[in-house]
């Protein structure tokens, strides 16, 4: 990103993956919180390309084949992974950054499944309160949100594993969790097992977000040929991110939260990021939606001086 990349910005009203409605209302208050106007006033090209929604009749053609299990929403959240996946592959292509606009996090399911034919060894930098490593079998909710990062390592229902081919979207070893302080039984032993990477608030605390993304970004630069950011912002502290749907309190300060884009931003690194889980129906004067647009300048190169 030492060269200003093209934006291509896709955004995706979409909140059936989560327990809570709101997040499909996240775009819309992004925007309107100035994302377009800031990045342009940086010398940044950027280009809204896509919103990615559900048909309008809501009984999608897939509903009455797909087996529900506990998985809620699945037949939509498949089909608006399906189109978004391939929109993110498209822009891809087409050499531009795509900048995926939540939304709750289930959307990664699309953007990785979209990303990762173009990449041999994908990293991904999952900043969240959660792992989203769940699976049917361990869900506590069967919110389809908390299982994206499960789906793309090749992990439960074979409908959404298969999005865009049955490979594995990601590597274990290529993953880096920050800022987790919410982890289910399954989720645990799952990264435990697969010896993914992962930085808790407890490591943050003891080390300080400086050194943790320092370590972060040797981990992953080393071996990838390019680095999703899948940034949940429900990673920051309810006080700052009062706006999403599961707050966890014990989370990153804004000024972490920065750092951490901002080091991304100068590692040089990122070629994709997305900004899921801003829930404008419970947010506090739009402070979430402007805390989103704030990081995601940052991330992309806006400096203090
Ligand atoms: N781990 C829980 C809670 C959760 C995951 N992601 C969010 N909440 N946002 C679950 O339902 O899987
Ligand atoms: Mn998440
Ligand atoms: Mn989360």
């Amino acid at each position: 990103m030492r060269t200003k990349p093209t934006i291509a910005a896709i955004t995706v009203p979409f909140d059936l993956g989560a327990g809570r409605r709101g997040a499909s209302k996240g775009p819309k208050a992004i925007l309107q919180a100035g994302l377009i106007r800031g990045l342009q006033q940086m010398d940044i090209t950027i280009d809204h390309v896509a919103d990615i929604r559900l048909p309008n009749d809501t009984a999608t053609p897939l509903a009455a084949e797909v087996d529900q299990t506990n998985l809620k929403y699945l037949a939509e959240v498949i089909e608006v992974n399906t189109r978004l996946a391939e929109q993110v592959s498209q822009v891809v292509e087409q050499g531009r950054f795509p900048l995926v606009i939540g939304g709750d996090h289930s959307i990664a399911i699309g953007t990785l499944a979209g990303l990762s034919s173009h990449y041999q060894n994908l990293g991904v930098i999952w900043i969240d309160a959660h792992s989203d490593l769940n699976s049917a079998d361990t869900s506590p909710s069967g919110n389809i949100h908390g299982m994206s990062l499960a789906v793309s390592l090749g992990m439960g229902h074979p409908l959404l594993t298969s999005i865009m081919g049955n490979h594995d979207k990601v590597k274990a070893e290529n993953i880096v969790l920050i800022a987790a302080r919410s982890l289910d039984e399954g989720e645990k032993k799952l990264i435990r097992s697969l010896g993914i990477k992962c930085y808790t608030m407890y490591d943050i605390d003891r080390k300080g977000m400086a050194s943790i993304m320092q370590d972060a970004i040797d981990y992953i630069s080393s071996k990838t040929d390019g680095v999703h950011v899948s940034f949940d912002v429900d990673s920051l502290d309810p006080l700052e991110a009062p706006g999403t749907g599961t707050i966890v309190k014990g989370g990153l300060h804004y000024r972490e939260a920065h750092l951490a884009v901002e080091m991304l931003h100068e590692a040089g690194i990122v070629t994709s990021a997305e900004f899921v889980e801003v829930n404008p129906l419970l947010d506090d004067n739009n402070k979430t939606s402007q805390l989103a647009v704030g990081l995601i300048s940052s991330l992309l190169g806006k400096q203090i001086l």
